[in-house]
């Protein structure tokens, strides 16, 4: 699909100009940019207003030195971002990545997408994104600690409770939280809500850790039932074997599938008795180890090297290990070995050529920004926890990530079928994130 309004072709043109040599900032600015046509033609105001070309460009972005000392006394210097993208319905909120592939186009590809992320959560939290080139893999415990404690020294100063709010993403799990966390306590004088994913003892909530994966099989099962069916008896390939697959396999395992495969960045194993997840957990959680050993532990599974899932039988898959992890020819590959459902637990996993085939074929495709939401919508809910003083159980947190994902793919369904796109998850997410913040910046004057 080719924009064809000339005011959002304008918009384009302008992000292109702006953030040459940003190609995953593009990519993302473009699909939503597509959804939008039906809605601008309908709503002269958004131009008159000029909310698109504002809501393409960043409120603040920083970037800044992370200088730390490795094991061996050399001095290391990394570099880190934090993108301020929205805060039209609430403060700044959305996750830090530590990978080497970090840079300014992917933290605002993410940044950007959190926006319209967040406000389908129904809570009131605007997009911010951050991270670190750093690459954890190797590292040592004390390595990590002195790294964490540098990245928050200086982002410290740009965030808080009511500005934003950052958590986890690609590298940064409960571990580098809580190092961030201490360290911020520590030069703030302030025990407050200023991070989420953290530890149970000092105001995590029950569930965040599963919440991305649950969530992404709760929005799942809604896509499954609307269509007649559910997770039952079905087969899922899973990408990825961190935080969001580890939880989503888990999760789909007990709504009755069988989970056939997972992967990391080295390869991906196939069990064909589905995957046992006390092993997957002491493997990634507990020892930090490649996939591959998986493979050593169970009798009757294999490791493929250098290859990823998709070319396996399937009714369902979860892509959720990174962007652009899944092209045109997976998705064929996918398709040909009979999935019938996609739904996306990582960012922008799949390519646009790859979701164009999905939805040419058949398959009912559920986008990261609807289907993925259950992680930062219980961040929100561990931001509500912290305001309150209270901790609540892991039954009242899960029913409530529950109700949120039921109400997200309402939400999909019923802004794609208001625009004339009946069943199309991905104008549905983005348009129905779009308005609510759309209507707060008109409320809120030209800022
Ligand atoms: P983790 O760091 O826990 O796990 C990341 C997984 O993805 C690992 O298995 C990793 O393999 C794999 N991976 C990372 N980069 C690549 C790459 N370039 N190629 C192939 N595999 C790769 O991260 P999360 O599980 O938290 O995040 C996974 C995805 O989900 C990301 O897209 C993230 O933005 C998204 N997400 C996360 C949320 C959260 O709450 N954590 C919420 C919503 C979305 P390896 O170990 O080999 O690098
Ligand atoms: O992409 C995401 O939504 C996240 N990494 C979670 C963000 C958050 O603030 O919990």
């Amino acid at each position: 699909m080719a924009l064809t309004n000339n005011y959002l072709k304008g918009v384009y043109e302008t992000v292109l100009k702006r953030n040459p040599n940003e190609p995953e900032f593009q990519q993302a600015v473009l699909e939503v940019l597509e959804s939008f046509e039906p809605v601008v033609e309908q709503r002269p105001e958004l131009e008159e207003k000029g909310i698109i070309d504002r809501i393409v460009e960043p409120e603040r972005m920083v970037m800044f030195r992370v200088p730390w000392v490795d094991d061996n006394g050399k001095v290391q210097v990394n570099r880190g971002f934090r993108v301020q993208y929205n805060s039209a319905i609430g403060p700044y909120k959305g996750g830090l990545r530590f990978h080497p592939s970090v840079c300014a186009s992917v933290i605002k590809f993410l940044g950007f997408e959190q926006c319209f992320k967040n406000s389908l959560t129904g809570l009131p939290m605007g997009g911010g994104k951050g991270g670190s080139d750093f690459d954890p893999k190797g590292k040592s415990d004390a390595e990590i600690m002195r790294f964490c404690q540098s990245f928050i020294t200086e982002l410290q100063r740009h965030i808080g409770q009511f500005t934003d709010v950052p958590a986890g993403d690609i590298g940064v799990g409960g571990r580098e939280i809580g190092y961030m966390y201490g360290q911020y306590k520590r030069l703030n004088n302030e025990a407050v809500g200023v991070l989420t994913g953290k530890g149970l003892s000092f105001g995590g909530s029950l569930a965040r850790t599963e919440a991305t994966g649950y969530g992404l099989c709760y929005y799942t099962k809604e896509m499954l039932a609307y269509k007649g069916t559910s997770f039952e008896g079905k087969t899922v390939v899973i990408s990825g074997s961190g935080n969001v697959a580890i939880y989503a396999a888990q999760k789909a395992t007990e709504l009755g599938a069988k989970v056939v495969t997972m992967s990391d960045s080295a390869g991906f194993i196939y069990d064909p008795n589905g995957i046992n997840l006390d092993v997957m957990k002491d493997i990634k959680e507990v020892r930090r180890a490649r996939i591959k050993e998986y493979a050593d532990l169970v009798p009757g599974s294999t490791y493929t090297a250098g290859a990823r899932p998709w070319n396996t039988v399937c009714d369902i898959a979860l892509p959720c290990a990174t962007q652009n992890e899944l092209d045109e020819n997976d998705a064929k590959a996918l398709i040909a070995n009979g999935c019938k459902f996609v739904a996306e637990g990582a960012n922008m996993p799949s390519t646009p050529e790859a979701v164009a085939q999905f939805q040419a074929n058949g398959v009912f495709f559920g986008p990261a920004k609807a289907a993925n939401a259950g992680g930062v919508a219980t961040s929100g809910l561990e931001m509500s926890q912290n305001s309150l003083r209270l901790s609540w159980s892991f039954e009242e947190v899960d029913e409530r990530l529950h109700d949120i994902m039921v109400n997200i793919f309402k939400c999909c369904v019923e802004s794609a079928e208001k625009y004339g796109h009946k069943d199309n998850l991905v104008m549905g997410a983005n348009i129905g994130g779009f308005e609510k913040i759309a209507d707060a910046m008109l409320a809120q004057g030209i800022v």
